[in-house]
C-alpha cells in the first residue's frame, strides 16, 4: 500500500464483501525461511528475482490496472491513486480525451506503458509525493519519448497534488479560483487548555534559561507541540525512542547539560533500551518521562507504563534518589523548577517524572461518571 498525506488523512464507510474464512495456521515448509543467515538470504533472493516475471505477469492483468484509450493522442497519461481521482473531477466524470493508464498494482505493468508510449506523442506522470513511476519509467522505457511530471516542472516537484494542479498540468481551466488554502488562515496545532505537559515545559524552559539553546531531545507524542510557539522548548523528534539515546550521544560528544523528553507510552514502547545504555556508561543526562496515564497522541489508548515507571527506572539501573516525581501545576511551578535545576547539575543519569492526568482522559472520565449517575 502506496500511503499518501490525503489517503492517510481521509476516513470513509466501506462496504465489505463476504468475509472469506480464517486462514488455517501453518509453519513454513522450509523451516529456515525466515532466517537471515548470508548463506540462505542468497538463496531466498535468486527465488525472489526468479519470482518477479510471475508478478508482472500478474500486474499487467490485473483488474486494478487499466488501460483506458482517448481519442487524443498527443499526450498519455500515467495515474496511480488519489491522483486519478483529481484527473476525473477535471472532466466532470466524463470522458477523459487523452489515453491513460491508472496504475494500482506492482510491478509497473511494462507492457501496458510501452503500448501508451507506442501511442502517444509524450507521457505525463501524475502521482502523490515522490515522483516513483516517473523515475522508474525512464529506466523501463528506455527510449526517447518526453516523461513529463515533478521532474520537469509540469508538476510542481513538492507538496500534495489538488485538482487545480492537475488542471494546470494539462493545461486546462482551473475548477476552483480560490483553493481552500488561500481563503482559510492556518491554525497550527496546540497543547490542549490545561495540558500537564505545557506547565512541565514552562518549568524546563525556566530551569533551562541560563544554558544555552539546542539541548532538548524529544520524541513523538503530544509532547513534541512543545517544538513550537509558545514553548519552544524541545529541539529534536526524530523517530519513536529516540530522544534520551540522541540526548546521551549529545552528552557524550560533551554537550552538557543535555536533556531528553519522552512520553511514559514512548518510554516502555523504545525509550527504555536507551535509558539502560545510558546507565551503563553513566552519562550525565536529564531525562523526563512525561506521565499522564495515557497515550494521549493517538487517542487515549492505555499506556504499557502505567503505575510503574519508578520501578522499570530502578531496574534499569538510575539511582532511586535521582528519580524525582513532579507535579506540573502552575502553583509548584517555582519548586518544580528548583528540582529541575538539581538534577540538570548532577553528573550522572537522572529521571524527573512530571506526573499529571491528561485534561482530555480526565474529561472524559467526569463526563462518563455524570451520565452513569443520571
Ligand atoms: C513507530 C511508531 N509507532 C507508533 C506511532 C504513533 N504514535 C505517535 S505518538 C505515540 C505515543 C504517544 O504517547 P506518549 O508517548 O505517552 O505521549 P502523549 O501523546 O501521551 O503525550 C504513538 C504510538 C509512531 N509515531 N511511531
Amino acid at each position: 500500500m502506496r500511503i499518501t498525506t490525503r489517503l492517510a488523512h481521509s476516513h470513509s464507510s466501506v462496504n465489505t464483501s463476504e468475509q472469506k474464512a480464517q486462514n488455517q495456521i501453518k509453519t513454513p515448509e522450509d523451516s529456515i525461511q525466515y532466517v537471515l543467515l548470508p548463506s540462505n538470504a542468497r538463496k531466498r533472493y535468486k527465488k525472489l528475482l526468479a519470482s518477479q516475471p510471475s508478478l508482472e505477469e500478474e500486474s499487467e492483468n490485473s483488474g486494478y490496472n487499466k488501460f483506458v484509450d482517448g481519442k487524443d493522442k498527443s499526450l498519455g497519461i500515467i495515474v496511480s491513486g488519489i491522483a486519478y481521482n483529481y484527473l476525473l473531477e477535471n472532466f466532470d466524470g466524463g470522458e477523459i480525451p487523452f489515453p491513460f493508464i491508472k496504475i494500482s498494482q506492482y510491478p509497473l505493468p511494462k507492457k501496458m506503458i510501452e503500448k501508451l508510449c507506442d501511442e502517444c506523442n509524450e507521457i505525463m506522470v501524475i502521482e502523490e509525493g515522490y515522483p516513483l513511476i516517473e523515475e522508474s519509467i525512464s529506466g523501463l522505457l528506455g527510449r526517447g519519448i518526453k516523461v513529463r511530471g515533478r521532474f520537469d516542472g509540469s508538476i510542481p516537484r513538492d507538496g500534495e497534488l489538488n485538482p487545480n494542479i492537475v488542471a494546470q498540468a494539462l493545461g486546462l481551466e482551473t475548477l476552483q479560483s480560490n483553493p481552500v488554502s488561500d481563503i482559510i488562515v492556518g491554525r497550527p496545532p496546540s497543547l490542549c487548555d490545561g495540558c500537564p505537559h505545557a506547565d512541565t515545559f514552562r518549568a524546563i524552559n525556566e530551569a533551562m534559561a541560563e544554558h544555552s539553546k539546542g539541548r532538548n531531545f524529544s520524541d513523538i507524542g503530544c509532547y513534541t507541540l512543545g517544538a513550537l510557539p509558545p514553548y519552544q522548548s524541545i529541539n529534536s523528534c526524530v523517530d519513536m525512542g529516540a530522544s534520551i539515546t540522541m540526548a546521551k550521544g549529545a552528552a557524550d560528544a560533551g554537550l552538557l547539560p543535555s536533556i531528553s523528553v519522552i512520553g511514559d507510552s514512548t518510554f516502555t514502547h523504545s525509550g527504555i533500551t536507551g535509558l539502560l545504555d545510558a546507565v551503563n556508561d553513566k552519562s550525565p543526562i536529564t531525562i523526563f518521562i512525561l506521565d499522564n496515564y495515557t497515550t494521549a497522541m493517538t487517542g487515549g489508548q492505555f499506556s504499557p507504563a502505567n503505575g510503574r515507571i519508578e520501578e522499570i527506572c530502578k531496574g534499569v539501573g538510575v539511582e532511586a534518589e535521582h528519580i524525582r516525581i513532579i507535579e506540573p501545576l502552575k502553583k509548584n511551578h517555582n519548586d518544580n523548577v528548583r528540582i529541575i535545576k538539581e538534577e540538570v547539575a548532577y553528573n550522572g543519569v537522572s529521571v524527573i517524572i512530571p506526573r499529571r492526568e491528561c485534561v482530555v482522559t480526565l474529561t472524559q472520565k467526569s463526563k462518563e461518571k455524570k451520565k452513569a449517575k443520571q
